[in-house]
């Protein structure tokens, strides 16, 4: 079995690898930092007696991603998944007063980085009549929160294309699923508040937040159910968060 992960240098792609490869499947794993993608390549490979191929390039770049997805050639071809987990959110400010760059870094990684993944790796599985996309959502694709703005815009809107593209896949016998995490302690934060550490340490003061190994079982149980079940959705939060606004901290 082969697996595509988008993000798979850090938080949940990370893990997802790792789970997948413990679990014998070969995988491709995708990021920009290409020094990341070589030395989980080298211990996934060792450690779980898998293949793994690294595909460097930003997924906001159609270029670069039209370039990867063509590099895939052979037997790597026979995808099984793709799980279009890359994704972040810059910033967290009031529609007034944010910064246009980060809205639009969101905006192309979330939902265009998703499209260019979708639609040139979709095919391949028409090709291979088999295949399941898992798309990586957010609780910020199922209710908005104050200074969340533009993030959970991008979120909805992979909640919105997780449901178009199932409708438009199920005739190929394609499986199409969402899982949506809350609160989950990865670089998530970190990326958010631009580097700064303490900023980001404070979104899990307090509470046990969801962690990446979480949302890799969601992720490998919807992906290996029998043939003729597909997941339609998963949304996990940690257990002290009742929704986007209401958390019990410590
Ligand atoms: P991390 O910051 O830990 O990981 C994000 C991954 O996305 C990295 O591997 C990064 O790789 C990759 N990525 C970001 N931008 C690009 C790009 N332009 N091109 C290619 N790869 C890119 O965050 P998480 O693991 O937490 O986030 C993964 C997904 O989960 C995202 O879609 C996020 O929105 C979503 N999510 C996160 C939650 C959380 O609380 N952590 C909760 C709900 C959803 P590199 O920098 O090497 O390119
Ligand atoms: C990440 C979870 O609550 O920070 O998607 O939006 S949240």
């Amino acid at each position: 079995m082969i697996a595509l992960i988008t993000g798979a240098t850090a938080g949940f792609g990370k893990a997802t690898a790792e789970l997948f490869a413990k679990n014998g499947w070969d995988i491709i794993i995708c990021g920009r930092r290409k020094e990341r993608l070589a030395s989980m390549a080298a211990e996934l490979s060792k450690k779980y007696n898998v293949k793994i191929s690294e595909l460097s390039f930003d997924v906001t770049q159609l270029d670069e991603v039209k370039n990867a997805i063509a590099s895939i050639t052979g037997s790597w071809k026979n995808i099984d998944l793709l799980v279009n987990n890359a994704g972040l959110a810059v910033g967290l400010s009031p529609i007034q007063t944010g910064e246009i760059d980060d809205w639009e870094r969101m905006i192309n990684t979330n939902i265009k980085g998703l499209l260019y993944m979708t639609r040139l790796v979709a095919p391949i599985m028409i090709e291979n009549k088999k295949g399941h996309i898992v798309n990586i959502g957010s609780v910020a694709g199922k209710e908005v929160y104050p200074n969340g703005n533009i993030y959970c815009a991008t979120k909805h809107a992979v909640d919105a294309l997780n449901r178009a593209m199932r409708i438009d896949l199920v005739q190929h016998g394609i499986k199409v699923t969402s899982i949506a995490p809350g609160l989950a302690e990865t670089e998530f934060a970190l990326v958010r508040f631009k580097g700064d550490a303490d900023r980001a340490k404070t979104v899990y003061n307090g509470i046990d937040p969801l962690k990446g190994e979480d949302i890799a079982e969601a992720i490998y149980w919807a992906a290996t159910r029998p043939a003729h079940v597909n997941i339609l959705d998963i949304v996990l939060t940690p257990a002290a968060q009742g929704n986007s606004t209401t958390v019990i901290r410590k």
